[in-house]
């Protein structure tokens, strides 16, 4: 590529290359420049909004410099790549990450401050980048954080939403959802205007042969929408290696507007129809574990998946490989089944397109992906309706039949006469109307299936996908335990902590090799280590009694017992039986002595979390944690011993004060509900207990740290079922504190008990599917000995250390290392020393 260049041009290319900063001097320089060019401001109107775009964009310059040698590394190498296609990416803030990754964060504090400002100051100011809903957005964020600190060759591919989650706001105690316009100004995108892929919805299917008697499909029709690339790099932590994320756009694919509806004068259509494509990429869809089969949803999913596609495609076809070694080129990665559609859209370029027969070009899709799975909640497995399907893709709906007509008939040949086993795995069902089952279409389309802890893989190919089990076998089913990212978990939000361990464990290397946590088992007794440790949290239980003053206006008391539930809001994750257990502490207090009362630890329960606008159960139990605060927090007779706090708005800026602030955290799912849950990781590993159920990593988290160091409680996944069906089918009776609670809460002791009964009643009338009842004693029993455990700070500190030192399992290096040998096949493409210049450090 190079020698195409003459000499000259090439000397000069180089001699003004852009160079990323490295001194403060340089820094300041990129700030200045900036604010005085590109925000056209000065040193008489630079405030502290102007201040973050202008040190952003310095750092944006020095992240897209090193985003482009490593493009062009990986062109060059011509290694496989990986393909992470996701609807959600929950990134949170990207300057404070940056600067960290970089290695420049000293630099850009000391550079700030002879500007005139406070680093802090700088970094909140920021909008939280906000592409998700709860743990499988965060998750992918995780994920491109570890893909790039590895040096592995890796793209996210997403939607750019005008609308994130949104905002919520509590008033009188009801949860209210806000807009999120978040791209006013966004400093880390970069618009590719040049990178626009036509994207076709409806129309319909002509079939017809062609001179030599090919049997054609043709794809005619219909509207047209244009997808525009954004690019945002995605810095790895102490390499120059800068991957990226690419989010589509949608836009009128005639422009502005169409000109032959203006001519005709009929404007406003004209109007409507830009503003309907745009529609596409609007809004993320607020459900969380929920499949709601809206048509717009589907649109979202196919205008993403055939934007990357062709991007994947393309880029591909550059390398003139035959098609056969495609897989060889490229892994992708289908987090959840919303990008299922990619596995039809690459057997239809396969076929319509580019020409090849059926069984080849569905080979090269079969080992292209790999589908992960992230529940097994019933109401969250999406099927798409065939009608919806017929109208919006009709070619892509015959193909999903063919499909589905081979696997049948392969199964049929397995198990032949097996009637019942066609009904159930087929991924057409056949109710009314028929649906497309996307788990199954997952799962006939890839090579490798997975869920993300051991509890769940097993789950899976126990229950929803059993029969799979036996039609693949079993290795095509495999586990990849969730991690984290350290970067953003441990050092970004706590650093401090991370400073002590780094100081005691010969550096920062435990950021990217975790298992180096281990070395802090020696410390788990030394007095000045626990006394330092000790401090830390204190620290960070003020700073988020701080945050809870300012919000809430409660004062609560720092050397009380922080108690953390913060997670989307639903009921198979019971934050209903966390407050159930906090009304029965209150009742509880009320009956105690003065003499009882100073024996017992003071306690700070703290709630977070969104509902989905239209769960009314959830939006229930959020009111009712309001109405209990308002209660108990104002009860004279109770004072410092029980406060109930809802922080509002829980996203990820917010998880980083909340995280290193718990005492213990609550992962109290019914058993076999929670797939994995990945806040239970990020809460241990900043040296906090967990209170939780046998579900998901709780799991292996409580193999890896030992049982003495968590509060495990509840009926187990296996008995989950025997135990529903003895409510519907024999007598259920309830636990008796709990009906206390309830008699409490229906005498309007919390406001207006009608507007309660829906709680009460689920468990009460409706058969108590989350095991509510089942579970309360043994939950009121494990809170009493977590008191207890409190009341010895010198073992509970000891507990921590040890937690903390045995987390290293728990990094989301680990995960993709394992994605990257067990599903992708792709090797690390590590920049040569001295290649870049780049780095901070
Ligand atoms: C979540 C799971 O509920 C959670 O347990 C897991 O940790 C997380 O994915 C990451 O794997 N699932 C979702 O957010 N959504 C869906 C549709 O499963």
């Amino acid at each position: 590529v190079e020698a195409s260049i003459p000499e000259p041009q090439r000397a000069a290319w180089k001699k003004f290359q852009a160079t990323p900063f490295v001194t403060k001097e340089d820094f300041e320089k990129e700030v200045v420049r900036h604010v005085e060019t590109t925000l056209a401001r000065s040193m008489f109107n630079c405030d502290e909004t102007a201040a973050y775009a202008a040190a952003s964009l310095a750092f944006r310059d020095r992240l897209i410099t090193e985003w482009n040698r490593t493009q062009q590394r990986q062109t060059f190498a011509d290694t496989k790549r990986v393909y992470y296609l996701s609807l959600e990416f929950l990134m949170g803030r990207a300057f404070d990450n940056a600067m960290l990754n970089v290695g420049l964060k000293n630099v850009a504090k000391e550079g700030l401050s002879e500007l005139g400002f406070r680093i802090e100051d700088i970094i909140s100011q920021e909008h939280d980048a906000a592409l998700g809903n709860g743990g499988l957005g965060r998750l992918a964020a995780c994920f491109l954080d570890s893909m790039a600190s590895l040096n592995y060759p890796a793209w996210g591919y997403g939607l750019r939403y005008r609308y994130g989650i949104f905002k919520q706001e509590i008033v009188d105690g009801y949860q209210v959802e806000v807009p999120d316009y978040w791209l006013d100004f966004n400093p880390w995108e970069f618009p590719r205007h040049d990178i626009v892929v036509d994207i076709q919805f409806y129309g319909g299917v002509r079939k017809y042969q062609d001179e030599h008697g090919r049997n054609i499909a043709k794809w005619e029709g219909g509207e047209m929408v244009k997808a525009v690339a954004y690019d945002v790099p995605i810095p790895g932590y102490d390499t120059p290696s800068t991957n990226n994320m690419r989010l589509w756009s949608s836009k009128a694919a005639s422009g502005e507007f169409d000109f032959q509806k203006f001519n005709s004068g009929d404007y406003e259509s004209s109007v409507a129809d830009q503003q309907r494509a745009e529609t596409i990429s609007a809004v993320l869809y607020p459900n969380d574990n929920l499949d709601r089969g809206k048509e717009l949803r589907l649109k979202q999913q196919y205008f993403w998946v055939a934007a990357s596609l062709y991007d994947i495609v393309r880029r591909f076809k550059k390398s003139k490989r035959a098609w056969s070694e495609f897989p060889d080129q490229v892994a992708i990665q289908l987090n959840d089944t919303h990008p299922t559609l990619a596995t039809v859209e690459l057997q239809r370029i396969l076929i319509d397109l580019e020409g090849l027969e059926w069984d080849e070009a569905w080979t090269i899709v079969t080992k292209t992906f790999g589908y992960t799975n992230h529940t097994v909640l019933p109401e969250a497995l999406e099927k798409w309706s065939v009608p919806l399907m017929q109208n919006l893709l009709p070619r892509h709906l015959q193909i999903i039949y063919e499909i589905n007509m081979y696997f049948l008939q392969s199964v049929e040949r397995k198990f032949p006469g097996d009637r019942e086993m066609l009904g159930r795995v087929s991924i057409i069902e056949e109710s009314q109307p028929k649906m497309v089952r996307m788990a199954y279409l997952a799962i006939v389309g890839s090579h490798k299936v997975n869920g993300v802890a051991e509890l769940h893989s097993d789950l899976i190919k126990t229950t929803i996908f059993k029969d799979f089990v036996k039609i693949f076998g079993p290795d095509k089913f495999t586990n990849v335990t969730n991690g984290i990212t350290p970067r953003r978990w441990l050092h970004q939000a706590n650093p401090r902590l991370s400073e002590l361990i780094a100081s005691k464990t010969g550096g920062l290397g435990f950021l990217k090799d975790l298992n180096i946590l281990n070395e802090l088992e020696k410390f788990a007794d030394d007095k000045e280590f626990k006394k330092e440790w000790a401090e830390i949290k204190y620290a960070n239980k003020v700073r988020l009694a701080k945050h809870i003053k300012t919000t809430t206006g409660v004062t609560v008391n720092p050397s009380a017992l922080f108690d953390i539930q913060v997670k989307r809001i639903h009921e198979y994750k019971r934050q209903q039986m966390n407050i159930f257990g906090v009304i029965h502490r209150y009742l509880t207090i009320k009956a105690m002595t003065a003499e009882e009362r100073k024996k017992l630890a003071p306690r700070v329960s703290i709630f977070g979390g969104k509902a989905a606008p239209g769960y009314w159960m959830a939006k229930t139990i959020i009111h009712l944690i309001n109405n209990v605060g308002a209660k108990v927090n104002n009860d004279p007779d109770i004072g410092d011993l029980l406060k109930v706090i809802f922080l509002e708005d829980y996203n990820v800026s917010k998880a980083e004060i909340i995280t290193p602030a718990s005492d213990v955290s609550e992962h109290i799912s019914t058993a076999g509900t929670e797939a994995s849950g990945t806040s239970n990781m990020k809460f241990v590993l900043n040296g906090g207990l967990i209170i939780g159920t046998c579900d998901g990593a709780n799991i292996e988290i409580t193999r890896e740290i030992g049982e003495n160091n968590i509060f495990l409680f509840g009926n187990l996944a296996e008995d989950v079922e025997d135990l529903r069906h003895a409510h519907n089918y024999g007598s259920h009776t309830l636990d008796p504190d709990l009906l206390k609670v309830f008699e409490t809460i229906k005498s309007g002791t919390f406001g207006d008990a009608g507007a309660f009964s829906a709680l009460t009643s689920a468990i009460e009338d409706h058969g108590d599917y989350y095991l509510v009842s089942d579970d309360f004693h043994s939950y009121i029993q494990t809170q009493a000995l977590v008191d207890e455990a409190y009341k010895n700070q010198d073992e509970w500190i000891t507990k921590t250390i040890l937690s903390v030192a045995r987390m290293g399992f728990f990094s989301s290096d680990r995960c993709i290392n394992e994605y990257a040998e067990m599903i992708w096949n792709v090797e690390p493409l590590a920049p040569e020393k001295g290649e870049t210049d780049g780095l901070g450090k």
